[in-house]
């Protein structure tokens, strides 16, 4: 077995993995969650009714659309709305529809990682707004807001829904939120989803569904290092489990051994040993108030112009300017 400092890894993915799974305490990416099996459990997520994120944003979309184009089209100017990590738009073809209907000039340029997500999109949205002008851009977050900044000299509106910025430790959203500063000008919109603290059984049922579908999911990612990387980490000894922290908004998930475990893995030339209780960190799912997203704000330059909140005020979505 080589160590660390000689190995030659072929991508983020390995090297990730080596890292994660070599410290103390172990942990790995929630990114790498989402490969078709991902993507499709991430789905189930959506729609089961625990995870309330998803209604929450809909509803607030569809309670607000016509504030909401109004703010995006004050100035009268034409528009390129980028959306990152557009998934299937099925809460985005709200605003869509809307601003088609009222003949608003825009074209819409959703970003994401899957080319596959983007052609699906792509056809539904030929299907159902037919008059919608859609310019996909295939890449990674940090990739493709450089090429925003260089867009064309258009007014730029930047989506990003489902409170994905939860997945990042404050430091990284910090770092995330500065970068979107760059890539934007005077005048231009950030449009941001973020899922609030609240009663922490609700959140812990989010994350912790009867079902078993967010087990699945966090275990995805095992099953993705035995695909991908010639693994053998068996599933059956690893349970879910999720804890919230009230006082700092933090959701964090876990994979915790059962049973001694040994995993080779052959790709990473690794042979890894977890004891009995033995955990690996896969996800936090970060919950904010006004402060903490006024602080966000703050350090990245950015200041909040609007929200709008569902009635429980569970979910919220701020709107920023530079
Ligand atoms: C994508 N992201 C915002 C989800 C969340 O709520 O943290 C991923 C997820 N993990 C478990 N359930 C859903």
């Amino acid at each position: 077995m080589q160590n660390q400092k000689t190995k030659n890894f072929t991508s983020e993915f390995e090297k990730e993995v080596f890292e994660g799974l070599t410290a103390y305490p172990k942990h790995l990416s929630s990114k790498y969650f989402y490969d078709e099996i991902g993507d499709k459990l991430f789905q189930d997520i959506m729609a089961m009714p625990e995870y309330y994120l998803t209604d929450c944003e809909f509803n607030i979309l569809g309670a607000n659309k016509s504030e909401i184009s109004a703010l995006f089209q004050a100035d009268n100017v034409p528009f390129s709305l980028f959306e990152l990590g557009a998934g299937d738009g099925k809460k985005t073809k709200i605003l869509l529809n809307h601003l088609v209907e009222n003949k608003t000039v825009f074209d819409y340029r959703p970003i994401d990682i899957s080319q596959n997500a983007l052609d699906q999109l792509e056809a539904s949205l030929k299907a159902e707004i037919p008059n919608l002008e859609v310019n996909p851009i295939q890449g990674t977050y940090f990739e493709t807001l450089r090429d925003i900044n260089q867009a064309n000299g258009r007014k730029k509106i930047i989506l990003f829904l489902g409170s994905n910025i939860g997945n990042l430790l404050h430091e990284q959203a910090v770092d995330f939120l500065n970068n979107l500063r760059d890539s934007i000008n005077e005048g231009d919109l950030v449009f941001m989803g973020f899922d609030q603290k609240k009663h922490p059984q609700t959140i812990l049922d989010a994350y912790n569904d009867q079902t078993g579908i967010t087990a699945a999911f966090n275990k995805n990612i095992l099953r993705r290092i035995n695909r991908e990387l010639d693994g053998n980490f068996d599933l059956d000894k690893f349970i879910h489990w999720e804890v919230y922290d009230p006082e700092t908004g933090t959701a964090k998930s876990f994979l915790v051994a059962t049973a001694p475990v040994s995993v080779t893995i052959e790709r990473l030339g690794l042979e890894i040993r977890l004891n009995q209780w033995e955990t690996i960190h896969t996800e936090i799912s970060q919950k904010y108030d006004d402060a903490v997203v006024e602080w966000l704000a703050d350090k990245s330059g950015l200041s909040i112009v609007s929200q709008f909140t569902d009635a429980q005020q569970h979910y919220k979505n701020y709107v920023f300017k530079k």
